[in-house]
């Protein structure tokens, strides 16, 4: 194995080059080897000044994740970056691809900072349940001021290297493009000015814009964004201590705010998603030598708020698009929504006003499939019927050049039946956007019986283009997400004939962390939408209470925002649900005759009824393999439906209760509810039984 850390002198400098791929994060034996460089640096005589670079794609990334579950091993980071700064000798940072978290806290250690103008960088810390714990939280406040760096840290946002030069982040941009020349000569121009080491900690923060209102008010303005997370109210605490007490205090209290993080459940679940997200992308048993298609030209068939969404998400990810709709109307209301979407970026600051204008010209319109025969990838997303989308792609079929990829965006139905009307099924797979498609970053990406491995790469490789996850999932009813959504809602509509109002649900859900509760989204969405799709299906329960409060509303033309009435009540031009009488004295008759019993129902068990009938299901799909690992459900369900990040996804979240408990609570309905919907799920049982189950 070569050394994580390489040492070279040329002329008065030495250089110390750290090597560990892919992504340079502070392993253990990085750190280690950076402390015996400088040391010998500080040692040699001849030396003047430290330039410390990385090899490869990025400068440092940060800690290394995978060491957090580990006891800490010396040096530990703070003691080292301690150490660098306190060095006699300059020390000089140059940074390429992304100095994050630990990344930048070694390179605001060092004494001086340069960057090509592509490097990025940040304080993602937040986004794994922490805080920067190597005195990031005290030196990035003393070199760009204190909103700046709480800025930074709170949204974990990076920011690009014109912004780092204007706050102070670094002292120079590198623009020849061989940064290592570069950084070599402006390093020994540094030592033959005589420059000297320039600790940050020594520095004061610029203190104007911190009087005593303005933590209060930083304060409110993330509160809504930070709710129910452990670490932004800590890092502003840091920030606060950086222009209140001694740096060396402030650093000590910075740990210990960083042990509480690290230890709390929230951070493991977000660090279980950081490797989430990453696993889903890796396919077990995908045929290795399957090279993804050269995907180009993208055709979109339907040109409704589903097709139109899709269609601006390519156009956003540099694709050619066709938008096809065989009404003209609904062809030109399309491209005016796409059109207005552009707009409204431009106006918040989003696009510029000519990528706004590259995107539109990149998309044309078309009514007949004769248009389609040059695309490499076709996504339909009419109506979600069976008979409409066999017709659809029987049509395709003929208009299609051979090699190109056929996806239906369909939600709930068979991928195979709808490849079936097509000669060629092994180009045919699922591509389930959800709405707004240009914004949602998941994609789940079904696998129909046929579909070619070569496809699936190709649809992989093709939701890393757009920005989004894409998880690979089995064929049946709902997939793995709408088919958990299902026990989901159907709790949240039991519940409302049992006697609890909507508004509570909604507000039991959403304070526990889900980003809106069921029947506000209900609205949002359109309760038509699911209605339509009940009455395709012929496997429901023959229970008269399922999903009745929702097709009742819809039978009254109560179909949610769009018809300014549903499961709530909405004044025009604003999207606030107002709690409904007459829906309550719906719900309270409807229950009457159904002769469902009124219960009290206590928040825990909102919370447990939906939560745990999405574990069940979810435990299903695992054991059938309709998902391929617990965490890809985990990646469906916070990325698509708004499960709160900081808990994991309900698979994690499942485990961290102990599948014991789950199991227990599932069987306690069982015998309160009755056990139509409560039988626990195979897997999910064989696992809590075992001895050692902590996991799935
Ligand atoms: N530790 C360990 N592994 C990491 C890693 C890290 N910090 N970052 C990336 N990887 C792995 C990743 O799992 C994947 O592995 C591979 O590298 C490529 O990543 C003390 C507390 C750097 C922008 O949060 O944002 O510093 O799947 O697919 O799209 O205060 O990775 O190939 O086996 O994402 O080019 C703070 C996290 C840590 C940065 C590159 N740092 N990383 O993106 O590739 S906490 C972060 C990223 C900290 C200090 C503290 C991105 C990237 P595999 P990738 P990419």
């Amino acid at each position: 194995m070569h050394p994580p850390v390489r040492y070279q002198i040329v002329d008065n400098l030495a250089i110390v080059t750290i090597d560990n791929p892919p992504v340079n994060a502070l392993s253990h034996p990085v750190r280690e080897g950076l402390q015996t460089a400088i040391a010998r640096a500080v040692e040699e005589h001849d030396v003047s000044l430290i330039l410390l670079l990385c090899a490869g794609r990025t400068f440092v990334a940060g800690a290394d994740i995978r060491e957090f579950g580990q006891p800490p091993r010396k040096p530990h980071l703070p003691d080292l970056l301690n150490q660098i700064e306190a060095c006699s000798k300059p020390v000089v940072a140059a940074i390429h691809g992304t100095a994050l978290g630990g990344g930048l806290e070694t390179a605001m250690a060092c004494h001086y900072r340069c960057a090509v103008r592509e490097a990025r960088f940040g304080l993602p810390e937040v986004n794994l349940g922490l805080l920067p714990d190597a005195g990031g939280t005290q030196r990035l406040p003393r070199l760009t001021g204190v909103e700046a760096a709480l800025d930074m840290m709170i949204s974990g946002r990076p920011i690009g290297a014109g912004q780092a030069l204007e706050t102070g982040l670094i002292d120079k941009i590198l623009d020849s493009g061989d940064i290592r020349a570069e950084a070599i000569s402006w390093a020994q121009s540094l030592a033959a000015s005589g420059a000297r080491p320039r600790p940050v900690s020594a520095m004061d923060v610029p203190g104007e814009d911190c009087n005593a209102g303005f933590f209060a008010d930083y304060r409110n303005r993330i509160a809504r964004k930070t709710r129910g997370l452990l670490s932004p109210e800590l890092i502003v605490q840091c920030v606060e201590d950086a222009v209140s007490i001694p740096f060396d205090q402030a650093l000590a209290r910075e740990r210990s705010r960083f042990m509480e993080c690290k230890s709390s459940p929230q951070s493991a679940a977000l660090r279980h998603l950081f490797f989430a997200e990453r696993e889903a992308a890796k396919i077990p048993g995908l045929d290795p030598s399957a090279v993804p298609r050269q995907i180009a030209k993208i055709a979109v068939l339907g040109a409704g708020t589903m097709g139109s969404g899709i269609a601006l998400a390519c156009l956003e990810a540099g694709f050619d698009v066709q938008l096809l709709d065989s009404n003209e109307d609904a062809l030109s209301a399309g491209q005016e929504r796409i059109s207005s979407l552009l707009d409204k970026q431009v106006e918040k600051g989003r696009i510029t006003a000519n990528e706004a204008a590259d995107r539109a010209r990149r998309l044309r319109l078309a009514q007949a499939y004769e248009a389609l025969s040059d695309a490499d990838l076709v996504i339909e997303a009419v109506f979600e019927s069976m008979e409409v989308k066999r017709d659809v792609f029987a049509a395709l079929d003929q208009a299609c050049r051979q090699g190109a990829v056929l996806a239906t965006n369909t939600s709930t139905l068979d991928v195979d039946r709808i490849a079936q009307a097509t000669s060629r099924p092994r180009d045919v797979l699922g591509l389930h956007f959800f709405s707004p498609a240009n914004v949602m970053r998941l994609l789940e990406i079904v696998r129909g019986a046929q579909t070619s491995d070569e496809v699936i790469a190709t649809a992989m490789a093709f939701a890393r283009r757009l920005g989004k996850v894409g998880v690979l999932v089995g064929n049946c009813f709902g997939f793995v997400g709408n088919r958990m959504l299902y026990g989901y809602g159907r709790e949240s509509q039991m519940m409302l004939l049992e006697g609890v109002p909507p508004e509570r649900i909604d507000r039991v859900l959403a304070g526990w962390g889900m980003a809106m509760g069921p029947h506000a989204v209900g609205d949002l969405a359109g309760l038509d939408v699911g209605y339509k799709i009940r009455r395709e299906r012929t496997d429901l329960p023959d229970d008269p209470c399922f999903y009745r409060v929702a097709d009742m509303l819809v039978e009254r033309g109560r179909l949610g925002q769009k018809s300014g009435s549903g499961m709530y009540d909405y004044q025009p031009g604003d999207r606030a649900p107002r709690p409904s009488a007459m829906v309550a004295q719906m719900i309270r008759e409807e229950a009457d005759r159904l002769g469902v019993a009124q219960r009290e129902v206590s928040d825990q068990e909102i919370i447990k009824r939906c939560i745990f009938a999405l574990v069940n299901e979810g435990a299903r799909c695992l054991d059938e393999k309709i998902a391929l690992r617990a965490s890809d459900i985990d990646v469906i369900w916070v990325n698509g439906y708004g499960f709160p990040r900081f808990r994991g996804g309900p698979m994690f979240y499942a485990s961290q209760l102990g599948l014991r408990n789950v199991y227990d609570g599932i069987c306690r309905f069982r015998e309160t509810l009755g056990d139509r919907y409560w039988r626990p799920a195979p897997l999910l049982e064989k696992l809590a039984l075992a001895d050692d189950a902590d996991g799935w």
